[in-house]
């Protein structure tokens, strides 16, 4: 690849590269070439919903002719990794690297050697702190304080009128510094607040949105506090949720009746969980946003303007949409 400098790349606005090329190393300037190579460093594989998205954006690439080569590496929810992948990316010389960011912070250093390489980056998915944000082009993927919103508009409308007046709330949050897990959390109660709703935030922890530690977490919430009284779970993933299930329903309670329960994502388990009357509503987060990152790739590479931010579209579901939207889930 001929090495690029950049004009600059300012928010949302990728300048022209002076000597725009493609990953094969064509120094014709004129775009030829057989098409871009792209780094993608992912997040790892701890969810239905990320598996989804590995495989939209591997097949998108696959199928689009404008991208010669995807490397991809799954980082296993682990930073370092992604940031040593991201090395090897710029080491590659790779035309434009896609990072979905494990956590927020912790990127500026990798980020800037990226840029001095004049590689540009562009987050799929998570999003990184504000202060990094000259270090990326653009990020495709869900406004997670708007999934939190919806979830706290449904438990406003769901327990405004609650009889005892407090409604007593459990929480298990993602991966603890994930943009995720921060947004959902902040949309969520901002609504509360804001809505007035008297609430008891009961507990609040970590389940790393996998089902075997939200499953943990739920016994020990459980163990601690007891289910009698507790209005309402909130999980920031299906797979915890689904954990969490589970340890209800060992412990002899009802989920879905005797606590309800939020879960965000929209898999075929969560659904089908939906379907079974085990959970009460469900906040969607699309994880199938292949071929509209491939566009944005190659956007950024051919230097044009883009958005800082591009939300992927998705809706909410209550108990009455469970069954007609199951088999429209893919994954
Ligand atoms: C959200 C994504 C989250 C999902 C989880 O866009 O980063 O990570 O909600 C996944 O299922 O683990």
């Amino acid at each position: 690849m001929k090495r690029r400098t950049f004009a600059g790349i300012g928010a949302g606005v990728f300048l022209l590269p002076l000597a725009a090329a493609c990953g094969n190393g064509d120094d014709s300037g004129d775009g030829g070439g057989d098409g871009l190579v792209v780094g993608f460093a992912q997040v790892g594989a701890e969810s239905a919903w990320r598996t989804a998205n590995s495989e939209s954006v591997q097949a998108a690439a696959e199928a689009d002719d404008r991208i010669a080569e995807l490397k991809f590496v799954d980082a296993q929810q682990d930073q370092e990794k992604q940031i040593e992948a991201v090395r090897n990316f710029i080491t590659q010389q790779v035309d434009v690297i896609v990072l979905a960011p494990v956590v927020e912070t912790g990127w500026t250093d990798v980020l800037q050697e990226a840029a001095d390489a004049g590689i540009p980056v562009v987050l799929a998915d998570r999003g990184i702190e504000a202060a990094d944000e000259d270090l990326y082009v653009t990020r495709l993927g869900s406004d997670f304080a708007e999934e939190g919103r919806k979830a706290g508009q449904w438990t406003v409308d769901t327990f405004a009128a609650d009889p005892d007046g407090v409604t007593r709330i459990l929480e298990l949050q993602g991966t603890t510094g994930s943009a995720p897990a921060n947004d959902r959390k902040a949309g969520f109660f901002e609504v509360l607040d804001g809505e007035g709703l008297a609430y008891e935030l009961v507990d609040s922890q970590s389940g790393n949105f996998t089902a075997e530690e939200g499953k943990a977490v739920m016994e020990t919430f459980i163990t601690t506090h007891g289910l009698e009284g507790i209005d309402l779970l909130y999980a920031h993933n299906d797979e915890m949720g689904l954990g969490a299930i589970q340890a209800i329903e060992e412990a002899g309670y009802a989920p879905g009746t005797d606590i309800q329960i939020i879960i965000v994502d929209g898999s075929k388990a969560g659904f089908q969980a939906g379907v079974d009357g085990k959970l009460n509503y469900i906040v969607e987060c699309n994880p199938v946003f292949g071929e509209q990152l491939m566009d944005v790739v190659v956007a950024v590479s051919e230097g044009d303007e883009v958005e800082k931010f591009t939300p992927v579209e998705e809706g909410v579901f209550d108990a009455s949409q469970f069954e007609a939207e199951l088999p429209n889930r893919q994954f």
